[in-house]
C-alpha cells in the first residue's frame, strides 16, 4: 500500500498518528471477535445466537452416548411401540425446548406458508377437489413413454422362467387366500395360529396386508382378489382412527399403497383415500425445524418421539422417506404443501455440517443438529439414500439438488463404509463416530439394488464402477444366504472374528420374509440380464417354500443356520408387497413396469415418473380443445 504524505505533517507525525489508529483498530476489531465468539457460550434458546449463528454451528454435535445408539439398532416397525411413560417423557422435554426455541428454528427451514397451510390452520380442510394444476389420470397416462403393464403383462416367453413366474403367483395367492380367510380385515396373518395381527405401528388403521397388495393382485392379473381387496378400501377402510401410528410405516405403506393402486387402476376412491390420509400426517411436521416426529396420534394430530430415540430426535430413515409419497400427494390434491414438507427436510439436510459427509441417523428436531454419529446403509439409515435417488429417477432427473446429494453421499459411503472381507466380499460395514461394525444387516442389501439403479448418472468414469460395486454387494447379500441351512439369510452378518458373511449372534439368525436381497437380483437382472440373478431368485423360492410355508400361510423363521426350524407365526405384510412382488418382476419381462417410467417405494409400491414438461403440454392441449 502506499502512503501519500499529507500537508502540514512531518513523516515522523504521520507515522505516530497512524500507529495510534492502528491499535484503536486493533482493539475495536479485538472487541468485536470477543463479542461474538461470547455467543458460542450463550444457551441456544437466546435469539440473538440464534440470528447470527447458522443452525449447525448451534450445539455440539454429539449428545448421549454410543452405547445408547448401540441399544436401538433395529428399526421402529420391528421393535413395536415403546411404553407410554418413555414417549411422554419425551413429549415433555421436547416440548419445553421448543418454548425456549420460540419457533425461530422452524421460520429457517420452512418455505412460505402455502395458502392450504394457512386454511388448514384456521380449521377449514384442504381442498381435494380438481383445480387446474392437478393432475388428471388420462393426463398421467398419455405422459407415460409405455404401457405400464407391458405388452402381454410382462410374459416371459421362455416357458421355464414362466413356470417359475406361475409358481410365484401361486404363492402370493395362497399367502393372500390364508390371510383372507383367517385374518380378513386386521394388518397381518398369524399362519400357525390361524387368526389376524393387528399390531401397534399403523394407529388403529386396519388391513395393512390389503393394502399393501393392491398393486401386487393387480400386476399378477388376480383379478378377483383385487376386486376384493378393493371393495374392502370401499366399504371398510376407516381413516377415522384415532390411535399412535408410525409416521413412517403409514406412510410407505398406506400412503404409498393407495397411490399406487391409483396410478394402476385409475381409480379414484385410492386417490382420496391417499389424500386424505396424507392429510392427516401434516400435525407431525408442527416441529420447531419442520422435521417431522416419528409418532403421529391420527385422530389428535399430537406427535412425538420414539421413546427409544435418543434425547428426542428424529430417525433419518423415517423422516427421509417421505419425499416420494409427499411429491405425489401434491401432484394429486394439487395442494403444494405436501411437496414443501418434504422440500423443507431436504433443505436442512442440505444445509446441516456432515461428519466426513456421512449423515448420522438421530437428528433432533427441535435444534436441526445430529444427535450421536452412528451412520449406516441398514436399519435407521437405509431408505434415505434410496429416496435420494428415487426422487431424482421420480423427477424425470430434473431434481438435481437430490442428484447432488445422493452421489456425494455415495462418495462417502465408499470412503468410509465400503469394505473387503479377508475373503474378498465387499460389504457395508457401520460407522460409530469413526470407528467401524463390521456388521451388515440384512436391510442394507437392498443398496445392491439402489447403487445399481443410480450407476448410469453417475459422473461418466464412475458408472461403470458403480455397476461393479452393486454386483460385489448383491453377491455377498446372496453369500450371506449360501452359508445358512436354510439357504434363507440371517437378519444381520459379521466380518469379524473369523465369519465372513455370517451371523454370529442367535438374536441375529431369524429371516422374517424381508425382501431386500431378492430386490437387489431383481435390479441388477433388468441392469445386466446375467441369468445368475434369476437363478438366485429362485433359490430363494425354493427356500421359502421349504421353510416358510405352512399348512395356512407363510411365516419368518427364527433361525435360519437350523433344518428344524421354529416359525414366528407372522406373514409380514412386506411378503406380499415386496418379496413376492419383487420376484415376480424379476421372472416377468421387462416391460412390465418399466423402469423408465415406474420407480418404487421403498415398499415396492410403484410411482410413475412425474414429467411436468409433458404434463404442461397436455395440460395446453386440453385446454384449447375445450375452448
Ligand atoms: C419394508 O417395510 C421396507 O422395505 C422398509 O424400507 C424396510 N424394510 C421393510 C421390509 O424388510
Amino acid at each position: 500500500m502506499v502512503f501519500r504524505k499529507l500537508p502540514g505533517v512531518s513523516a515522523s507525525g504521520m507515522g505516530l498518528r497512524l500507529s495510534q489508529k492502528f491499535v484503536f483498530l486493533l482493539f475495536l476489531s479485538g472487541l468485536v471477535t470477543l463479542c461474538f465468539g461470547a455467543l458460542f457460550f450463550l444457551p441456544d434458546s437466546v435469539r440473538l445466537k440464534r440470528i447470527f449463528l447458522s443452525k449447525t454451528e448451534t450445539q455440539p454435535v454429539t449428545v448421549g452416548s454410543e452405547n445408547d445408539a448401540r441399544v436401538h439398532l433395529k428399526r421402529p416397525k420391528d421393535q413395536g411401540m415403546t411404553s407410554s411413560l418413555s414417549r411422554k417423557q419425551s413429549v415433555s422435554h421436547e416440548a419445553t425446548e421448543e418454548r425456549l426455541a420460540g419457533g425461530r428454528a422452524q421460520e429457517e427451514f420452512t418455505l412460505p406458508r402455502s395458502r392450504a397451510e394457512s386454511a388448514s390452520d384456521k380449521g377449514t380442510s384442504l381442498d381435494h377437489g380438481a383445480n387446474s394444476d392437478t393432475v388428471t389420470y388420462k393426463k398421467f397416462r398419455r405422459c407415460l413413454l409405455k404401457p405400464p403393464l407391458g405388452r402381454d403383462n410382462g410374459k416371459p416367453s421362455d416357458p421355464k422362467t414362466d413356470e417359475r413366474r406361475e409358481k410365484v403367483k401361486e404363492m402370493m395367492k395362497f399367502a393372500w387366500d390364508n390371510y383372507k380367510h383367517y385374518a380378513w380385515g386386521k394388518n397381518e396373518l398369524r399362519p400357525l395360529t390361524r387368526n389376524g395381527h393387528i399390531g401397534n405401528m399403523f394407529g388403529g388403521l386396519r388391513g395393512a396386508s390389503i393394502i399393501d397388495s393392491l398393486d401386487t393382485l393387480y400386476i399378477m392379473g388376480l383379478k378377483e382378489e383385487y376386486n376384493d381387496a378393493k371393495e374392502w378400501v370401499q366399504t371398510s377402510l376407516d381413516l377415522n382412527s384415532n390411535g399412535e401410528a408410525s409416521l413412517f410405516e403409514v406412510n410407505i405403506r398406506y400412503v404409498g399403497g393407495l397411490l399406487s393402486a391409483y396410478y394402476l387402476t385409475g381409480e379414484e376412491l385410492f386417490k382420496n383415500k391417499a389424500v386424505e390420509l396424507g392429510e392427516k400426517l401434516l400435525p407431525a411436521f408442527n416441529t420447531p425445524t419442520g422435521i417431522p416426529r416419528g409418532v403421529i396420534n391420527l385422530g389428535s394430530g399430537t406427535s412425538w418421539s420414539w421413546g427409544w430415540a435418543s434425547a428426542g430426535s428424529s430417525i433419518l430413515a423415517e423422516f427421509g422417506t417421505l419425499h416420494l409419497e409427499f411429491v405425489h400427494l401434491t401432484q394429486l390434491s394439487g395442494s403444494p404443501i405436501y411437496t414443501e414438507k418434504v422440500m423443507n427436510i431436504r433443505k436442512l439436510l442440505n444445509k446441516i455440517e456432515k461428519p466426513h459427509g456421512l449423515y448420522p441417523n438421530f437428528l433432533s428436531p427441535v435444534s436441526g443438529n445430529w444427535v450421536q454419529h452412528h451412520v449406516s446403509i441398514g436399519g435407521l439409515g437405509d431408505s434415505f439414500y434410496e429416496y435420494l435417488i428415487k426422487s431424482y429417477l421420480m423427477s424425470d432427473k430434473t431434481d438435481d439438488d437430490a442428484k447432488k446429494m445422493y452421489y456425494g453421499a455415495l462418495e462417502a459411503i465408499e470412503a468410509n463404509l465400503v469394505q473387503k472381507s479377508p475373503g474378498g466380499l465387499t460389504y457395508l460395514a457401520e460407522w460409530r463416530g469413526g470407528i467401524l461394525d463390521h456388521k451388515m444387516g440384512h436391510l442394507a442389501c437392498f443398496s445392491g439394488g439402489m447403487i445399481g439403479i443410480g450407476a448410469d448418472d453417475g459422473a461418466p468414469d464412475k458408472r461403470q464402477h458403480y455397476l461393479d460395486l452393486a454386483a460385489e454387494i448383491t453377491h455377498t447379500c446372496h453369500e450371506s444366504y449360501t452359508r445358512t441351512a436354510t439357504k434363507l439369510g440371517p437378519e444381520a452378518f459379521r466380518f469379524d472374528g473369523g465369519a465372513e458373511a455370517t451371523a454370529t449372534r442367535l438374536s441375529d439368525r431369524y429371516y422374517i420374509l424381508r425382501p431386500e436381497v431378492i430386490e437387489s437380483y431383481m435390479y441388477m437382472w433388468r441392469l445386466t440380464h446375467d441369468p445368475k440373478y434369476r437363478e438366485w431368485g429362485w433359490e430363494a423360492v425354493e427356500a421359502l417354500e421349504e421353510h416358510c410355508r405352512v399348512e395356512s400361510g407363510f411365516s419368518g423363521i427364527r433361525d435360519v443356520y437350523t433344518m428344524t426350524v421354529s416359525h414366528d407365526n407372522m406373514q409380514q405384510s412386506f411378503f406380499l408387497s415386496e418379496t413376492l412382488k419383487y420376484l415376480y418382476l424379476l421372472f416377468s419381462d421387462d416391460d412390465l413396469l418399466p423402469l423408465e417410467d415406474w420407480v418404487f417405494n421403498t415398499e415396492a409400491h410403484p410411482l410413475p415418473v412425474i414429467r411436468n414438461s409433458c404434463l404442461q403440454e397436455e395440460a395446453t392441449q386440453d385446454k384449447t380443445v375445450s375452448e
